[in-house]
C-alpha cells in the first residue's frame, strides 16, 4: 500500500510521518534549512503483520505543488493532514480537490497540532474538515486528532493505517507493466535507477522494458520494492528498478517519464478526456485555453479542445480533447489535473478516454457517440457499445493497447464478446455480426454492379472490388469477407479477380461476330492453327485489332495463348494433351521428348515445343532434363481450366 500525505504548508505533515515512521523526510539541505518541504519525501514502514506501507510525504507550499501531484499520482490511500490552530486553509482545499480529481477514495484525516489548542478548537477544526470532505469522494473518511510533538493519537492513527493496510484487497496485477518515474538517479556499481508508482502489472528481473515516451530499450537488473530487494514488483507498490540499456543516461531520463512493457510504449499527443472544471473557478474553461496538464508524475503544457458545448461551467464536466505540447505515455482511466497556464491553480481534472484521439473530425456527432461509448463500464459493455458504432470493424490490438489490457485480458474479453474476429490472430478485427453480414452483402451487391456494367469480363481483383464499396471496409476485412464468400461458393477465384458464382462473361456484339470468324480459323483438324498475323490476312483485319480482340477473348479463357503469335482453343489443346498421354504411356518410363511428341502430333518442331511449354505451364506435364512425363492427368488439369471457364 501506498500513502500519500496531503495539506497546507506548515500543517505538520513531515513531523507525521516522522512520528509514524522514524524516518524524516525532509533531506533536502534547503528543506532542512528553511524548515519547509520542496520535494517528494520517501518513507515505508512494516505497521504491523508485514504489511509494508510505503509513504509518500509531499510539500504543502502553493509554489510547490506540482511535485505535490507528482506524489499523489497513482496512490491507495490519502492522509490530509489539517493543522488544529490554522484549521483549513487554501492548499488544504487545492489539495483535496486534486485527491478528488484523481478519484482517491480512501483516506483519513490528521489533525495535527493538537497540543497547541484547546479541544473545542479541535472540534471546530474537525467540522471544517469534515465540511469540505464530504463534497468529494473521500467524504466519511475517518479524523484522527493527534499530536507529533507529543505522541497523542499517533498510536490510534498507526493502528488505524495498520488496519486499512491489511484490510486492502491486494492491488490487481492485471494489465501491462506501467511505472511512472518520479525521480532518476546513479548509483555507483549499479548504474542507473528509476524510482516509481507501479501503475499496473508487474515486474521482474531480467525483464525487457521501454522507457517511455523516450522509447529506448532497457533491462532490468535488480528491484527494490517498497525500499527492499526483490526480484519482482506489482501494482500498488513503489519500486525503484535498477536499468541498463545501450544509450542509456540519467540525463535522458526525467520526472514525468514512464517504464512500461514494451507492448504499451505507445506515445500520444491528442489525448480524449472527460473534466470536471472546479466549482470555484471564476470563469468556464473556454475552447483551446492554454493549460498544463499533469499525467502520471509529468507535466506537460498544451490546450483543452472543448468538444461539446463552447465552453465548461465551473462545477461541471465535459469531454475534451488535450492537444499537448509534447508526447505522452498513457492508456484509458488514466487521471489527469488541469493546472493553469502560469501553473499558479488547480482548474480541474479527470480521466483519459481515449489516449489515440483522432487528429481530424474530434466535435463530430459521430466521435462523440464513440467517446461516450468508450466511457462505459465494464468492459464488456463499452466493447459492444464500440463494435456496435464501427460497421469498419475494431482494430483490437489497438484497443488492447489503448485500455492497457494483457494478453489473458484482451483473450477474454474477445472470447466473451458477440463479435466476428477477422484478420491476422496478432492484429486482429472484431466487427459486429450485423456489420459483417452487411458487409458481405455489400460486397455481393458491389460485384453484381461490377458484372453489370463490365459484362464481357471477368470480375475485379480483391483490392479493386473494395474500393468500389460504398462504406470503407479495410483490406483485413475484405479478405476474410472474401473468404467466407468463397467458403459458401457464392463467389469464385477467377485468375486475378473474384466473380459472382455462375458468372460468364459474355461477348460484345462486335467481338461475337469477330470470334464467329476467328473460332473458325482456330478449328483445325491438324492442331496446327495460323498464327495472329495469318488470320489478320486471311480476315482482312487490322493487326493491332486483333490483337487486342485476342487479349480479350483470352481473359474470358476462349483461347489460350500458347506462343506469342499462336492462340488455341481449349478443344485443340485437349487433343494435344491427349497425344501427349499416349506418347508417355508407350514409353517403358513415361518420359517422352519433343521429338517423339511432335511425330506423333505432326505439328511440327516449332509448334510442338511452345505446346509443350504450354503445358508445362498448365502443369500437365513436367520437364526432366530433356525429356518430359506427365505430371498430372489431362482430364483433371482440363477440368480445372473449364471449371474458371
Ligand atoms: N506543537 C506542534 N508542532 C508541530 C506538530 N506537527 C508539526 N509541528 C511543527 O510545525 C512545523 C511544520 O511541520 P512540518 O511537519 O515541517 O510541516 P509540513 O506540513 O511538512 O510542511 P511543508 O512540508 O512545508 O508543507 C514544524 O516546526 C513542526 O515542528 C505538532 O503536532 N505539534
Ligand atoms: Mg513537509
Amino acid at each position: 500500500m501506498i500513502i500519500a500525505t496531503a495539506g497546507h504548508i506548515d500543517h505538520g505533515k513531515t513531523l507525521l510521518v516522522k512520528a509514524l515512521t522514524g524516518v524524516d523526510t525532509d533531506r533536502l539541505p534547503e528543506e532542512k534549512q528553511r524548515g519547509v518541504s520542496i520535494d517528494l519525501g520517501f518513507a515505508y514502514d512494516n505497521l504491523a503483520d508485514g504489511t509494508r506501507v510505503g509513504f509518500i510525504d509531499v510539500p504543502g507550499h502553493e509554489r510547490f505543488v506540482r511535485n505535490m501531484l507528482a506524489g499523489v499520482t497513482g496512490i491507495d490511500f490519502a492522509l490530509l493532514v489539517v493543522a488544529a490552530d490554522d484549521g483549513p486553509m487554501p492548499q488544504t482545499e487545492e489539495h483535496l480537490a486534486i485527491l478528488d480529481l484523481l478519484g482517491v477514495k480512501a483516506g483519513a484525516v490528521a489533525l495535527t497540532k493538537i497540543d497547541r489548542v484547546p479541544a473545542e478548537r479541535v472540534d471546530e477544526v474537525r467540522r471544517q474538515t469534515e465540511g469540505l470532505v464530504s463534497a468529494t469522494g473521500l467524504a466519511g473518511i475517518p479524523v484522527f486528532p493527534v499530536s507529533a510533538m507529543t505522541r497523542e493519537g499517533v498510536p490510534t492513527l498507526r493502528e488505524h493505517l495498520a488496519e486499512v493496510a491489511a484490510a486492502l484487497a491486494e492491488r490487481s496485477r492485471a494489465g501491462q507493466f506501467r511505472l511512472a518515474i518520479d525521480r532518476c538517479f546513479t548509483l555507483t556499481g549499479a548504474g542507473i535507477v528509476v524510482t516509481g508508482t507501479v501503475f499496473s502489472g508487474s515486474v521482474a528481473v531480467g525483464d525487457r522494458l521501454t522507457l517511455s515516451p523516450q522509447g529506448l530499450p532497457v533491462r532490468v537488473r535488480a528491484i527494490h520494492a517498497q525500499n527492499q530487494q526483490a526480484q519482482a514488483g506489482a501494482a500498488g507498490e513503489r519500486c525503484a528498478v535498477n536499468i541498463t540499456g545501450s544509450g542509456l543516461s540519467k540525463e535522458l531520463v526525467h520526472r514525468g517519464d514512464w517504464l512500461v512493457a514494451p507492448a504499451v510504449h505507445a506515445p500520444t499527443r491528442l489525448i480524449d478526456a472527460r473534466v470536471r472544471l472546479l466549482a470555484s473557478e471564476g470563469r468556464p474553461l473556454r475552447h483551446w485555453s492554454p493549460v498544463h496538464v499533469h499525467l502520471g508524475a509529468s507535466d506537460i503544457t498544451g490546450r483543452v479542445a472543448v468538444l461539446e458545448e463552447a465552453a465548461i461551467a465551473p462545477g461541471t464536466a465535459g469531454l475534451v480533447q488535450l492537444v499537448l505540447d509534447r508526447p505522452v505515455n498513457t492508456v484509458r482511466g488514466d487521471r489527469l489535473i488541469l493546472r493553469d497556464q502560469s501553473a499558479q491553480r488547480t482548474i480541474g481534472g479527470g480521466a483519459v478516454i481515449d489516449p489515440f484521439s483522432p487528429r481530424k473530425g474530434r466535435r463530430t456527432q459521430k466521435r462523440l457517440a464513440m467517446l461516450r461509448a468508450l466511457e462505459r463500464e465494464p468492459a464488456a459493455d463499452r466493447l459492444a457499445s464500440v463494435l456496435d458504432l464501427s460497421a469498419a470493424g475494431v482494430p483490437l490490438s489497438r484497443l488492447a493497447l489503448a485500455w492497457n489490457l494483457d494478453n489473458a485480458q484482451a483473450e477474454a474479453l474477445w472470447r466473451g464478446a458477440d463479435m466476428v474476429r477477422v484478420g491476422k490472430p496478432d492484429d486482429p478485427t472484431g466487427i459486429a455480426p450485423g456489420y459483417w453480414q452487411a458487409t458481405r452483402d455489400a460486397v455481393l451487391a458491389a460485384l453484381g454492379r461490377w458484372h453489370d456494367l463490365r459484362p464481357d469480363q471477368p470480375g475485379p481483383a480483391e483490392e479493386r472490388l473494395r474500393r468500389t464499396l460504398p462504406e470503407r471496409v479495410t483490406p483485413d476485412v475484405m479478405s476474410a469477407v472474401v473468404l467466407d464468400l468463397l467458403r459458401e461458393k457464392k463467389v469464385v477465384r477467377d485468375g486475378a479477380g473474384v466473380s459472382l458464382t455462375g458468372h460468364r462473361p459474355a461477348l460484345l456484339a462486335a467481338d461475337a461476330a469477330l470470334w464467329e470468324r476467328v473460332s473458325a480459323l482456330l478449328d483445325v483438324d491438324d492442331m496446327r492453327p495460323p498464327r495472329i498475323r495469318e488470320i489478320a490476312e486471311e480476315l482482312d483485319v487490322d493487326l493491332r485489332t486483333l490483337e487486342q480482340f485476342f487479349a480479350r477473348v483470352t481473359r474470358m479463357r476462349m483461347v489460350h495463348r500458347v506462343a506469342d503469335n499462336r492462340y488455341y482453343l481449349t478443344e485443340t489443346l485437349r487433343r494435344l494433351a491427349h497425344v501427349a498421354e499416349t506418347v508417355a504411356r508407350k514409353s517403358p518410363d513415361g518420359m517422352f521428348d519433343a521429338r517423339a511428341f511432335r511425330d506423333a502430333s505432326g505439328i511440327g518442331r516449332n509448334v510442338a515445343i511452345q505446346v509443350l511449354e504450354f503445358f508445362d505451364g498448365l502443369g500437365l506435364t513436367r520437364r526432366e532434363g530433356d525429356a518430359r512425363r506427365i505430371h498430372r492427368p489431362a482430364a483433371e488439369v482440363f477440368a480445372l481450366v473449364e471449371k474458371v471457364e
